[in-house]
């Protein structure tokens, strides 16, 4: 036991929480050292020579002495890889069945006693030792994945604990790592959600889903939700990466340098060492558009959340009852502030207990959710993924009947620590397990709740010392096919997600389900978002809050934001302000904090902050129609609705460096304040026209500008040409349209709330034109524009190539 582990257990002995998870702790060591395979001799493999090859539809199997290599190139142009007879089902990310082979891509030799896969996209080239590279279709190497190296158990078995596999259960499979080169210049994002990027800096990145403890600044990883998506950009093109294994394992990443004068570049470098699982990987090639399109048509539509998910909402301990839900929605509208949604947090709940209500502060829910539906906002509940182990109790008892539970090599019920003290925990890898919980979600939506929040899903088990997660001995199902938690505990959380959705979807099923979640894996897109979780309150938090909006888009979650002001701690009146700021501009737009960091609401800082505050608000519900396109878009493209400047130009190099403003879709640029004291702030754009959407000056990119950052706002820019759908007064749709530059053409996209059903969105297009008297809006396929215009933006002000 390590010292910090030390002072954590004698901390630990001082309440009775405490002592039930010291004991805890103990327990799950010891089932550990019983359940799993203790360390041992171990035997290192690499592929050998090829010895021959056999073509399949989208390419084929190569051969190796010690191993072989399938490459299959699907429709669509994503490429798989998988070595030692891995095939790509069954997965937990792929969306549905695995998409049809591209009969066109064909294995052949290639000059070097290698084989290649020509695709429409990419070229796939197998070299005689194992070496793959991916390589554009002029030929351009963007990706070298060197020779892999398994190490398998010297006596065979790996991973089986007793000898008894019934039980016991499944095998890890030799743990394995693999090292890939990428160009000199790549950068990379993505990995799930990362508090220090949204650029990966070099270092190692753990892909195991992890509490970081109920606080987390940039400095700390993992987090809740990481996963194995690797997002590559660099001159010579983008592609992702996606090793599709849910074992523990490691991401070790080292950027490139270029040798200037000398040619002699070092390429960058990218490692991954998983601890069991399969060896197979999809790569997807293109510009970032297409690679996000392509990789939620493997795993995914991102769910499109209702309207009322894209307002401002606020969170509720739940601790002072119906009173305090009420009074803090009566403070709201005193001070005319707009509110879609009230989150209510683990204190509604009887001692802790999931899918329970405490009717002594709750008397009557229903009532509460109906009254406040009448005042347009909706209740959304929190939900916990463990359930108190208490016989007696309904949950736990239909669980029981269920045979829901996750059971140790024994078949005795795992037990961890949770805030009701003893808790058990769902399989959510077990198909049964999953409808059980499912029906559960009938007992939120009677007391009135309009979605739901899940938490502690990594999943959490207090611990003084350990991983605070469940044994990793502990068996699941996995669907069907068993094994441990090593191999569960990163789909944990998505499978949670998978019952949630498709129980509120069979529940109630004119509703489009709201969901969002600590942690989960790739995939997790099909069913909700997520959020934050525990940043740290303080300049630092505000950061990594960006970062991990940033970096869970471009893996595939679009619909996420942070706790603003931070979870722990109380901010700085500017430091809420400028997270608020922040965060109106981000798909979940949510004040929440732990209970002993103090008020969040809006007024809790002062009268500046609060018309600050106020004024975003506004602006965010100005831009409600913007959003909803956004969201329809996100599940139409992939397209997350906050992007990295690099999006549309990642050659850029100034581009994949900047860190400190995003795109919100294509029409707008924000830069948000990330520093103490700032009240101007420098902002690169990239090439165009872009006109500040407070002064409407237009500023030329590519390159830098200095823009006034008052306490009020944070500098927005809005792209030349874009057309930027927007609620008018009246509360109908408008169409705010930037002059594009003379000589230049521009358009955008409506896509109008079809509510918060199925029913489908109606989609228009607009292009803008400018003419000798002025700016000329169209609609395609239609004779009349149809909304209301207004154009913004004089593109006469700004200054010209020559002069810059
Ligand atoms: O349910 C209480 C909190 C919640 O407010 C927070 O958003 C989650 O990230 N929850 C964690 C439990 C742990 C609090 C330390």
């Amino acid at each position: 036991m390590q010292a910090r582990d030390l002072v954590r257990s004698v901390k630990a002995v001082g309440s009775v929480r405490g002592r039930l998870s010291l004991r805890s702790a103990w327990r799950t060591r010891r089932t550990d050292a019983r359940g799993l395979p203790g360390p041992g001799a171990e035997r290192a493999r690499v592929p050998g020579p090829a010895e021959g090859a056999d073509p399949q539809p989208g390419g084929g199997v190569v051969r190796f002495a010690r191993s072989s290599l399938r490459v299959r190139v699907a429709a669509g142009g994503a490429v798989f890889c998988g070595w030692d007879g891995a095939a790509p089902e069954p997965s937990y990310a792929l969306a549905g069945a695995c998409p049809d082979a591209d009969d066109r891509a064909v294995l052949e030799p290639d000059t070097d006693g290698g084989w290649r896969v020509v695709s429409e996209r990419v070229t796939v080239a197998v070299s005689r030792t194992g070496a793959v590279e991916v390589r554009t279709p002029g030929g351009v190497v963007l990706r070298r994945d060197l020779p892999p190296r398994w190490w398998e158990p010297a006596g065979g078995d790996a991973g089986r604990a007793d000898g008894d596999a019934g039980r016991a259960g499944g095998t890890a499979g030799p743990r394995w790592e693999q090292h890939a080169q990428v160009a000199a210049d790549a950068r990379f994002f993505g990995l799930g959600g990362r508090a220090a990027g949204p650029l990966l800096r070099d270092g190692a990145y753990r892909l195991w889903n992890t509490d970081p403890g109920g606080r987390f600044g940039p400095q700390d990883d993992p987090l809740y939700l990481t996963m194995p998506v690797q997002l590559v950009v660099a001159d010579a093109g983008t592609h992702l990466v996606f090793h599709d294994n849910t074992w523990d394992g490691e991401v070790t990443l080292r950027q490139g340098a270029e040798g200037g004068g000398s040619g002699h570049d070092r390429p960058g470098r990218s490692r991954i060492a998983m601890s069991g699982g399969a060896l197979r990987y999809w790569v997807i090639v293109g510009a970032p558009p297409r690679v996000l399109r392509g990789w939620t048509a493997l795993t995914g539509a991102p769910a499109v959340p209702p309207a009322w998910a894209l307002g401002p909402q606020h969170a509720v301990w739940g601790s002072g009852g119906e009173r305090e839900v009420r009074q803090v929605l009566a403070d709201y509208r005193a001070r005319h502030l707009p509110l879609t949604a009230l989150h209510l947090d683990i204190g509604h709940y009887r001692g802790h207990r999931v899918f329970s209500v405490d009717t002594a502060r709750f008397p009557d829910l229903p009532g509460l959710a109906a009254e406040l539906r009448g005042q347009g906002v909706r209740l959304v509940s929190i939900i916990d993924a463990a359930v108190q182990a208490e016989p007696g109790d309904p949950v736990y008892d239909s669980g029981v009947a269920a045979d829901a539970f996750v059971r140790d090599t024994r078949g005795q019920q795992v037990r961890g620590v949770v805030w009701p003290g003893e808790a058990v925990y769902p399989d959510f890898t077990d198909p049964r397990a999953r409808a059980w919980w499912a029906g559960l979600y009938a007992e939120r939506l009677e007391h009135g709740f309009a979605g739901v929040w899940h938490d502690m899903n990594e999943p959490v088990s207090f611990a003084p010392f350990g991983d605070p997660t469940l044994p990793h001995s502990a068996r699941h199902a996995l669907e069907g096919r068993g094994g441990d938690h090593r191999e569960a505990h990163n789909v944990y959380a998505l499978g949670m997600a998978r019952a949630a959705y498709e129980g509120l979807r069979a529940l109630r099923p004119d509703e489009r389900p709201f969901l969002f979640s600590r942690s989960g894996w790739a995939g997790l897109q099909r069913y909700g978002g997520t959020w934050s979780g525990d940043v740290a309150t303080g300049w630092p938090g505000l950061r990594a809050s960006l970062s991990l909006a940033l970096g869970l888009g471009l893996c595939g979650i679009p619909y996420s934001g942070p706790d603003i002001g931070g979870f722990t701690g109380r901010p700085s009146p500017e430091l809420y302000l400028r997270w608020f700021q922040l965060a109106a501009y981000l798909p979940l737009f949510r004040t929440h904090s732990a209970t002993t960091a103090g008020h969040r609401e809006p007024w809790a800082f002062g009268a500046e902050v609060l018309r600050h505050a106020a004024a975003a608000m506004r602006e965010r519900q100005r831009l409600l129609p913007y959003f909803v396109t956004l969201a329809r878009l996100a599940w139409r493209t992939g397209a997350p609705y906050a992007r990295p400047l690099w999006w549309r130009w990642p050659q850029d190099r100034a581009l994949r460096d900047c860190e400190d403003a995003f795109l919100l879709g294509d029409a707008l640029l924000v830069a948000p304040v990330l520093a103490e004291g700032a009240r101007r702030r420098s902002v690169r754009l990239p090439r165009g026209l872009w006109y500040d959407t407070a002064t409407g000056r237009p500023h030329r990119g590519p390159g830098s500008v200095v823009l006034d950052a008052p306490l009020s706002r944070v500098p927005v820019l809005a792209r030349a040409g874009a057309v930027l759908p927007v609620a008018g007064e009246d509360g109908g749709v408008e169409l705010e349209v930037w002059a594009p530059a003379p000589g230049r053409t521009g358009g955008g996209v409506l896509v109008e709330d079809p509510g918060d059903g199925w029913a489908k969105a109606r989609v228009s297009r607009f292009t803008v034109r400018t003419r000798e008297d002025g700016v000329a809006v169209e609609r395609e396929g239609a004779a009349e524009v149809g909304f209301p215009v207004r154009v913004r933006g004089d593109w006469a002000a700004a200054p010209s190539r020559r002069r810059r």
